[in-house]
């Protein structure tokens, strides 16, 4: 994902920036004025700008006071009473800032893989290279001899060595310890986690195949093995100030399956017919009339030949057939609403993620405030961004980590947001093209992540990022039931875009 230089602009002024700063900053909705603000208001002595020195409610008040015409624009007032929704009038930007669409490069020979992997290991290790002094795994072992004279001469601190690798193994001894096999470009390195350990070790419980990670602690005696003292994920930074958003509401919602016999069509009816506001219940209309955005992360259809025998189970058997419905019901939805769809394993482009959007001969019969992305896809929502992933990673997430559950969708999020990787392992349910850039990369901080897939709701706060996963409008199917797995349809996220306060909305 592109990111914002905010480092030299400091430098050029003289300053150099903590990586916590520079992150705050560049995630946040206007790095280039937050830079000038920040340059304006520095007390000259400092010389390394932390998070500390960013006064983000000064900011926040002078940035609002400065925009009157952006104001005006998009933070329309609300007026319960009326009959008109404000925001029909105002423009409801969509810009997509990253997404595979037109960029995929990947034709499948071998040396991709070493650079797709070189290129997670660059971005994922940088974020964890700001917090510990890592070295080369080649230097461990060039070195090893210096590392012993340091043990000898008993210096704790010396001794202590970091190294950032990809996990390409995790294995158990005899003794019930864990050893985690880490690879940098330079080689590969084992590291032991003790199991009297007991944090450290529930923390490798929970690593899997592939992620980036840096361990902290001293070489054996005969410098082959790292004794793990710490382990430094890329997570989010800490201590970023209070986001603030945009006017307005926008609803979350994914895995349609329009198509498909078990779709729930008067319960989407409902739906709709709540974003055009014909609903009798006040508090309702009154939600209506506030929503800008309708976001969709993927599985708009059921597809065909998806899995076994799908077809005992569809109502609509052609493909085109069931996105010219969909097409139908998005027509029935106010032009003013933005809407912006990505598609999912069921939809009719490539599996291979990252996904690019929907071809044209799909896209051609949707009305014009659809905006078509890729799976996964970064978006600007009038200054909020929203991360979009059908969240099929999903899938080996519940099967590699203690504690993440189907019921609950969003301890998968969390452990992607503390990768800053939304699908890490390579070679599992996901199949993953090996492009130039890692697009699962989490570079920028969205303010909103927003995955599907499991057909299970979850609304949960991350540090600074809400994490939403939208359920589904597909009842039990006969797949799931062998599987017992228990779908939540027909329920809908609604966030308020100045808040980020979430409330569900049922019309099952
Ligand atoms: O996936 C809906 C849910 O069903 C999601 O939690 C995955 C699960 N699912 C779907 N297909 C399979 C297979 N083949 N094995 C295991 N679990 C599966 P959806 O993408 O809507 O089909
Ligand atoms: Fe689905
Ligand atoms: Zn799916």
């Amino acid at each position: 994902m592109s990111e914002v230089d905010v480092v030299t602009p400091f430098a050029e002024a003289g300053y150099q920036i903590s990586p916590d700063a520079a992150e705050m900053i560049a995630s946040h909705r206007s790095p280039e004025a937050l830079v000038e603000h920040i340059l304006a208001t520095i007390d000259e002595s400092v010389f390394v700008i932390g998070v500390e020195h960013i006064d983000l409610d000064g900011f926040e008040h002078k940035y609002k006071l400065e925009l009157p015409t952006r104001a005006s624009a998009t933070y329309a007032s609300i007026q319960p009473d009326s009959s008109l929704s404000s925001y029909q009038t105002s423009v409801n930007p969509v810009e997509v800032l990253f997404d595979i669409t037109n960029q995929s490069t990947c034709v499948g020979e071998y040396v991709e893989f070493t650079q797709y992997f070189r290129n997670r290991y660059s971005k994922l290790g940088e974020m964890i290279r700001g917090r510990i002094n890592a070295r080369p795994i080649e230097s461990l072992t060039r070195n090893r001899r210096r590392v012993k004279t340091l043990q000898e001469g008993g210096n704790r601190d010396y001794n202590e060595v970091s190294v950032i690798g990809m996990v390409s193994d995790i294995k158990i001894t005899t003794n019930g310890h864990k050893i985690i096999e880490l690879e940098d470009p330079t080689g590969s390195f084992s590291a032991l986690v003790r199991v009297v350990d007991k944090e450290l070790f529930e923390h490798a419980n929970s690593l899997v195949l592939d992620e980036v990670i840096g361990v902290t602690g001293p070489l054996t005696n005969d410098g082959n093995l790292m004794i793990v003292n710490k382990i430094t994920m890329p997570e989010l930074p800490n201590g970023m100030g209070r986001r603030t958003g945009t006017s307005g509401k926008a609803v979350f919602i994914s895995d349609v399956h329009i198509g498909s016999s078990t779709f729930l069509e008067n319960a989407w009816c409902d739906f709709i017919d709540f974003l055009k506001g014909n609903v009798s219940n006040e508090a309702l209309r009154c939600i209506s009339k506030e929503i800008r955005y309708l976001v969709v992360a993927g599985d708009l259809v059921d597809g065909i030949g998806i899995f076994p025998d799908q077809e005992k189970e569809l109502q609509i058997l052609d493909i085109y057939e069931q996105y010219r419905k969909a097409a139908e019901y998005f027509r029935e939805i106010p032009q003013h609403i933005k809407v912006i769809i990505g598609p999912g394993n069921h939809d009719a482009v490539r599996q291979a993620e990252p996904q690019p959007r929907f071809p044209d001969y799909i896209t051609a019969d949707f009305p014009e405030n659809i905006t078509f992305v890729g799976n996964p896809a970064l978006v600007n929502l009038d200054g909020v961004k929203v991360l979009m992933y059908h969240g099929r990673s999903i899938d080996d997430l519940v099967q590699s980590v203690p504690g993440v559950s189907y019921q609950e969708p969003t301890t998968a999020m969390v452990e992607m947001m503390k990768r800053r990787h939304l699908s890490p392992t390579y070679g599992s349910r996901v199949s993953i093209a090996p492009e130039k850039y890692d697009h699962f990369v989490i570079d920028q901080v969205p303010d909103i992540l927003h995955c599907g897939h499991v057909h299970t709701v979850g609304i949960q706060q991350y540090k600074n990022v809400l994490l939403i996963n939208s359920g589904t409008w597909q009842s039990q199917t006969e797949f799931q039931k062998r599987v017992n797995l228990m779908p939540v349809p027909a329920q809908v996220p609604v966030v308020d875009l100045y808040t980020f306060k979430t409330s569900l909305l049922k019309f099952d």
